[in-house]
C-alpha cells in the first residue's frame, strides 16, 4: 500500500463575500435579471452537479469520460514529457485520472477549482494515489487574474486541461477572452486540452437540461438558497420555477428561474421587484460544432492540432498549442 506523502500546498484564492454580493446586486438590477452561473457551485451545488452528471438524460459527462477512457494515451503523447499540467475546475479530478495513467513524467499538477472542499478533498486522494506527483492546489475564480504555482521540477512545457465543457458556459465573447488569457499565461508551443459539447438535436439537449429525477431544477434553484444562506436573502425558492430551454440564435441551452407570482425579495437590505413570469437567467450552455470552435480559439492565438470525438459526434475533446 502506498504511503501517504507530505501535505499538499493548498493556495486560498478564493472569491470575497462582497465580490459575491455585489455580482448578485448587480445582476438583480438588470432589465433581464441575470445571476453568474459561476455561483452555482457551493459545496450542495457541487454535490447536486455530480449527481446531474450521473443521469441518463446528461450526456456530456459519460460522453466525455468514454473519450478519456478511450484516447487517454493519444492525448499524453501529444504532450512533452516533463510538462506542468493545470486544470481548470478541477472538481472531483475523475478525468485528469484517466490521463495521469499516462502521463508518467510530470513535473507537477495544478488543480484550480472555486470550490474549496472539493478542491481539497480531490487533491489530497489525488497526492496519496501519486505519491511521487507534486500537486499545487489552488483555490480561485479562474475568469479573475491569478498565478501559477511553480513546482519543484524543471518545467519543459505548461498544458492548460479544461475538461467538462465548462467553456461552454461563457458568452462567445468572455470564452473568447478567457482563451486569450490562458494563451497570454503560456508560451508558444504550450498547450490546450478543452472538452466541447458539440451541437445536436435539440429534443437531446433538452431532456439533458431538465433530468426526470430534478436534479437540474435543484442544482437551479441552490443559488437562491446560497444568496439566502450567505448573503441574508429572503427567496422564496417554491416560488422559481426551472426552465431549461434551446436557443437556436445564439447555439445555447439556456437556464431560467421563473417567478410565479409578483413580489419582492430583499439580500442584505437591498430589494428587488419581481413580476409574475419574470425570470432571472442563470447560464447559458454553448453548443459548438468543431469548426467554430477552432475558429474561436483561433482568434485567441490557439491551433487546433488534433480533437477526438465520440461515435455520436456528441462530444468533442480537442488539443490545441498557442502559435
Ligand atoms: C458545468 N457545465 C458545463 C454544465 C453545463 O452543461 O453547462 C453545468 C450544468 N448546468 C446544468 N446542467 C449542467
Amino acid at each position: 500500500m502506498k504511503q501517504p506523502k507530505e501535505e499538499i500546498t493548498f493556495h486560498d484564492l478564493s472569491p470575497e463575500k462582497e465580490i459575491f454580493l455585489n455580482d448578485v446586486c448587480d445582476g438583480l438590477s438588470k432589465p433581464q435579471k441575470t445571476l453568474p452561473c459561476k455561483y452555482f457551485y457551493n459545496e450542495v451545488g457541487s454535490r447536486l452537479f455530480n449527481a446531474i452528471c450521473r443521469t441518463v438524460e446528461y450526456y456530456p459527462t459519460r460522453t466525455e469520460l468514454g473519450i478519456m477512457k478511450t484516447y487517454a494515451g493519444e492525448m499524453a503523447d501529444m504532450l512533452k514529457p516533463g510538462c506542468l499540467f493545470i486544470e481548470y475546475g478541477s472538481g472531483i479530478g475523475e478525468k485528469v485520472r484517466l490521463l495521469l495513467e499516462h502521463l508518467k513524467e510530470l513535473s507537477g499538477y495544478v488543480p484550480i477549482d472555486i470550490s474549496k472542499e472539493h478542491l481539497k478533498e480531490a487533491a489530497e486522494d489525488l497526492n496519496r494515489d501519486y505519491p511521487d506527483l507534486e500537486v499545487l492546489a489552488v483555490c480561485a475564480d479562474f475568469t479573475k487574474e491569478f498565478s501559477i504555482p511553480a513546482p519543484q521540477k524543471n518545467v519543459t512545457q505548461k498544458v492548460i486541461y479544461f475538461p467538462g465543457s465548462t467553456i461552454g458556459n461563457f458568452h462567445k465573447e468572455a470564452a473568447c477572452h478567457l482563451l486569450e488569457n490562458m494563451a497570454n499565461s503560456l508560451e508558444s508551443g504550450d498547450g490546450l486540452l478543452i472538452g466541447i459539447d458539440l451541437k445536436k438535436n435539440e429534443e437531446i439537449l433538452i431532456q439533458a437540461y431538465n433530468d426526470n429525477s430534478s436534479f437540474t431544477e435543484a442544482f437551479n434553484r441552490n443559488i437562491l438558497l446560497r444568496i439566502n444562506k450567505e448573503l441574508d436573502g429572503d427567496f422564496q425558492l417554491d416560488w422559481f420555477d426551472h426552465e431549461a430551454f434551446y436557443e437556436e440564435s445564439k447555439g445555447c441551452v439556456e437556464m431560467h428561474l421563473v417567478s410565479r407570482r409578483e413580489h419582492k425579495v430583499t439580500i442584505h437590505g437591498q430589494t428587488f421587484q419581481f413580476l409574475k413570469g419574470e425570470s432571472i437567467h442563470t447560464e447559458s450552455s454553448h453548443k459548438y460544432t468543431i469548426d467554430e470552435f477552432s475558429a474561436l480559439a483561433k482568434q485567441a492565438n490557439f491551433n487546433l492540432k488534433k480533437s477526438w470525438i465520440d461515435e455520436n459526434d456528441f462530444f468533442g475533446v480537442l488539443y490545441l498549442e498557442v502559435i
